[in-house]
């Protein structure tokens, strides 16, 4: 519920970004939580804070034309949104997806903000990408949008300014290529300027695992808060791209079985557990489909078009996308005894799902907090990058822990100070609003 004061400042959002239906979820979930915070800080009414939050900084939206192998013109549409830079560079990933639009990307700076606040670096929020459609195109047409996408960013990016990352359609193959014509460009080996880079060429150890990696750790930890632990525990794990490849190895080396994953034709169900090697050959070497994994591994099951929520398990991963897990999915989770729900992907749980785990009493990390690993160990590449440094896997992967476990301890305990106890939404929400509206204010009015 939102209190009175918020509810209208809610409705002028709503009205100032008509039509952007996921911004407006996204906004109206942190705004639910800061009742008591705006009770108790006065000075964040007085400064606008709200008001000026959920307005980017700027928004950048531009043409993309290329040509396909076979000479045709396409035309895609770019976004850049610049939100918030009161704690560092914009910071966060590029989607290239068809469904990218001006909403879905102003709803992932918004998310980002926070999450990076979480995180205790020093990185602002910020998110872009296009509608582009990278399935089944050749490299060199993955290049060529690339190269033509870059080609209009670059002016708006730079290590101290805007620091974009991979998102869904967007891993080390693309920002190869957008890293190469930045390069050109620019005339500068600018590494700080993205992240997520290949190994070769100014990446980090553990960044590709880390958001997988860090779901995991939340995950292990909201459980240790009931004297509980992911060995012996199955799991779904949704999406079977960059976030659920890597949450699927942690949880199978913490001791859990991964029985399920999907992509966006179909599920499948290993009850023996995933065998992810061959899940990694099918999908980050061949680009093929779990429908393939299905075919290769004996005792698996494919089901197209299914919801992976249908099948029973004690801790679930959705790692694919918005709004991929509803009312409907969670209902079916608590009804088979599902304990915990970890969020990978960015506010893949609907409303009106988050409100049926908390009142089956499920544990419930929010993506902002649960999935702020990759963005985390961004900003440790961005210091390795600075110091032209390398860092071992095994120190990175324990930076990421530390920071993981910290993100959990903040979260936790927010939400007891604000009366929510076990709440990691309403935790997740005031520790990061905290960390940028003090920044905000302290900044003046810029
Ligand atoms: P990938 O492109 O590597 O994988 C995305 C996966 O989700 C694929 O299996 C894809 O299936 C599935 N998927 C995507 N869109 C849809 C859709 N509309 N309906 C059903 N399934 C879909 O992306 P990532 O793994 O990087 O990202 C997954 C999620 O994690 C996103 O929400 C992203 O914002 C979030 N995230 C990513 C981070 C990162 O570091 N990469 C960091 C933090 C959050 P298909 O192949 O069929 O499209
Ligand atoms: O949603 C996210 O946090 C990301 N896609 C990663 C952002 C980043 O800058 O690493």
């Amino acid at each position: 519920m939102l209190d009175e004061k918020v509810d209208l400042l809610f409705e002028e959002v709503v009205q100032r970004n008509a039509g952007e239906v996921e911004f407006h979820q996204a906004v109206r979930e942190v705004l639910e939580s800061l009742g008591p915070v705006l009770a108790k800080y006065p000075e964040f009414a007085r400064a606008k804070i709200i008001q000026r939050i959920c307005e980017p900084e700027s928004q950048i939206i531009f043409r993309v034309p290329w040509t396909d192998d076979r000479g045709e013109v396409h035309i895609n549409r770019g976004f850049r949104v610049e939100f918030n830079s009161a704690l560092g560079p914009y910071k966060g990933g590029l989607r290239f997806h068809p469904s990218v639009n001006l909403g879905i990307v102003k709803f992932l700076g918004f998310e980002q903000l926070f999450k990076n606040a979480l995180t205790g670096m020093p990185i602002g929020g910020g998110k872009g990408g296009a509608d582009f459609d990278p399935k089944g195109r050749s490299d060199d047409e993955v290049m060529r949008f690339c190269q033509s996408f870059m080609l209009e960013m670059y002016r708006h990016i730079g290590e101290y300014t805007d620091v974009p990352a991979g998102d869904i359609g967007v891993g080390t193959r693309e920002l190869g290529y957008l890293f190469g014509q930045y390069k050109r460009i620019t005339n500068r080996y600018e590494s700080g300027v993205l992240t997520g880079k290949g190994i070769d060429w100014g990446g980090a150890l553990v960044r590709r695992e880390a958001t997988g990696y860090g779901a995991a750790f939340f995950l292990e930890q909201m459980l240790k808060t009931r004297k509980q632990s992911l060995e012996g525990m199955t799991c779904l794990v949704s999406g079977s791209g960059n976030v659920a490849l890597y949450a699927i190895e942690k949880v199978h080396a913490l001791g859990g079985t991964v029985i399920g994953c999907s992509d966006s034709d179909g599920v499948v169900h290993d009850p023996d557990g995933i065998d992810l090697d061959l899940l990694r050959e099918i999908k980050e070497v061949r680009r093929g489909r779990i429908l393939h994994y299905a075919e290769a591994r004996k005792g698996s099951q494919y089901l197209p078009h299914g919801s992976i929520w249908q099948i029973p398990c004690d801790v679930a991963l959705p790692c694919a996308t918005q709004n991929e897990l509803t009312a409907k999915d969670a209902a079916a989770l608590i009804k088979n005894g599902c304990i915990a729900v970890a969020e990978g992907a960015n506010m893949p749980t609907t409303p009106e799902g988050v409100r049926a785990f908390a009142a089956a009493g499920v544990l419930f990390g929010p993506g902002k907090a649960a999935n702020a690993g990759g963005v985390a160990t961004s900003a440790l590449e961005m210091q390795q990058n600075a110091s032209r440094d390398r860092w071992s896997f095994e120190h990175t992967e324990e930076r990421l822990s530390e920071i993981m476990t910290n993100i959990h301890d903040i979260c936790f305990h927010t939400a007891e100070e604000f009366g929510a106890p076990g709440d990691y939404v309403k935790g997740a929400n005031i520790a990061g609003f905290l960390r940028v509206a003090r920044a905000m204010v302290a900044l003046g009015l810029v």
